[in-house]
């Protein structure tokens, strides 16, 4: 992935130096994923609604946790789901966008952890972790830099769910903030009056948020028909990604406010895509 990033400044210094400006960096960036029924996989090439360009299936109906990261280093992410047997999370995990068997199978985590993935050590390769809420309403992370079982490589403690109950939500979000090549971690938390509140730090380990910002205040809890979600993605292709926000209303399509700051402000994407309740991801 940096490798890539780093022919594509060249690319670009080279226009410059042309006079070419190109119009926007975002061939490399992230785009619009949705699982369907929790095996459909519809991938689409640009923020923008319209049909998948890309489409599989993957996983089986009941797979609870469904991922979309660069496993093999090679620059694409590809799919993974987590599958609950004997009660232990199986992750399997496949390096193409398309249907087959895993290329990646190994057991990691606790019923009822959060799933995640990241490159938490900078190689290029993302790699599983899981978050596991505390009694104390605590988010402890559990991060591993190989794909497979085994002890976590890094645990530490980062980020609170203020609120009690199901409603409003705390999601936990991983993305490369900084753009340094490193992934790292922070937590969404929904506030009672529709604020969502975006905590991110720029490295793996215990602290305070480095960015701290509320992204959208205008979500609705707990109606079926009302979604608000955060989404993360390098939207504008420049190797830093930024937040999200996929809302729902009334059950209609999906809209999805994206905005390439990590900061307070207007969302720079807006389009639809997807259907009511389809499980939203990002891609690149
Ligand atoms: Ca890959
Ligand atoms: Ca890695
Ligand atoms: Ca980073
Ligand atoms: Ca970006």
């Amino acid at each position: 992935m940096r490798r890539r990033r780093v022919l594509a400044i060249v690319t670009i210094t080279a226009l410059a130096m042309l006079g070419v400006v190109p119009a926007a960096a975002a061939e490399d960036g992230s785009n619009p994923a949705i699982v369907r029924q929790g095996h459909q996989w519809h991938l689409r090439d640009s923020l923008s609604g319209g049909p998948a360009t890309t489409f599989f299936y993957y996983g089986r109906l009941g797979d609870t946790q469904h991922s979309l990261c660069d496993w093999n280093g090679d620059g694409t992410q590809t799919p993974g789901v987590v599958r609950m047997t004997n009660d232990r999370p199986q992750w399997l995990l496949r390096n193409s966008n398309s249907g087959g068997p895993a290329d990646h199978s190994f057991v990691y985590g606790r019923e009822n952890d959060r799933a995640v993935c990241g490159d938490w050590n900078g190689d290029g390769q993302q790699t599983p972790g899981v978050v596991r809420l505390q009694d104390d309403g605590t988010y402890v992370w559990h991060l591993r830099y190989e794909l497979r079982g085994g002890a976590a490589d890094l645990t530490f403690e980062f980020g609170q769910r203020q609120y009690d109950g199901e409603f409003p939500p705390a999601w936990p979000v991983v993305g490369d903030w900084n753009g340094d090549g490193y992934d790292s971690v922070g937590v969404v938390q929904g506030h009672p009056d529709g604020e969502m509140q975006w905590q991110l730090r720029n490295a793996t380990d215990a602290g305070e948020p480095d960015l701290d910002f509320v992204y959208y205040d205008r979500a609705v809890w707990g109606d079926h028909m009302e979604g608000h979600s955060p989404i993360v993605g390098d939207w504008n292709g420049d190797g830093r990604d930024g937040p999200g926000v996929i809302r729902g209303v009334d059950g209609a399509n999906p809209q999805w406010l994206l905005r390439d700051e990590p900061s307070a402000g207007s969302a720079d994407h807006v389009f639809r895509y997807g259907r009511h309740i389809d499980i939203t991801r990002s891609w690149r």
